[in-house]
């Protein structure tokens, strides 16, 4: 089953918004499979952005990362990597589609409420980064039978 990373940024949390979009990622049929609130250290947030070191917004979103706890969860279900995006929406909630959850919920680039894993290669490692392999829980909701066929 595919799984990836999401980071319920600190504007998510501080506008408390993280319920409804939850919610939406639950009705969709994805699994939560951790879950946690945390400060995060700054070296471990220059970790996960390390791609963007030196561009010119990387000191902001490393501010911003660090500016409050975050809830960071890895959701698991066929395709969830690609299915999360599509439901996220495009990066500048000004952009993005009604419908999605950037198009209904934000209005900015940086301030775009959660971060999702891009691709399988980084879904891995950006697991590896923020879970130890202990706090992901492998198992079935009763109705996981009606959401994906067998
Ligand atoms: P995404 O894959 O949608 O998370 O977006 P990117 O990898 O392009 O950007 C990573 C983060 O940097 C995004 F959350 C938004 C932020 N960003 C800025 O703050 N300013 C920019 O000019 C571009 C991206």
């Amino acid at each position: 089953m595919e799984r990836t990373l999401i980071i319920f940024k600190p504007d998510a949390v501080n506008r408390m918004l993280m319920g409804q979009i939850l919610a939406r990622f639950e009705a969709k049929g994805l699994r939560l499979a951790a879950m946690k609130l945390q400060q995060s250290p700054r070296t471990q947030v220059e970790k996960h952005y390390a791609v963007h070191h030196g561009k010119p917004f990387y000191e902001s979103l490393v501010n911003f990362m660090t500016s409050g706890p975050v809830v960071l969860a890895v959701l698991e279900g066929p395709g969830a990597i690609g299915v999360v995006r599509k439901l996220l929406g495009a990066t500048n909630g000004r952009e993005a589609e009604p419908g999605t959850i950037r198009g209904d919920f934000g209005l900015d680039q940086q301030y775009n409420l959660v971060h999702a894993s891009d691709g399988p290669d980084t879904a891995r490692t950006e697991i590896e980064l923020f879970f130890k392999p202990e706090e992901i829980v492998s198992y079935e909701r009763a109705p996981d039978r009606w959401i994906v066929r067998k």
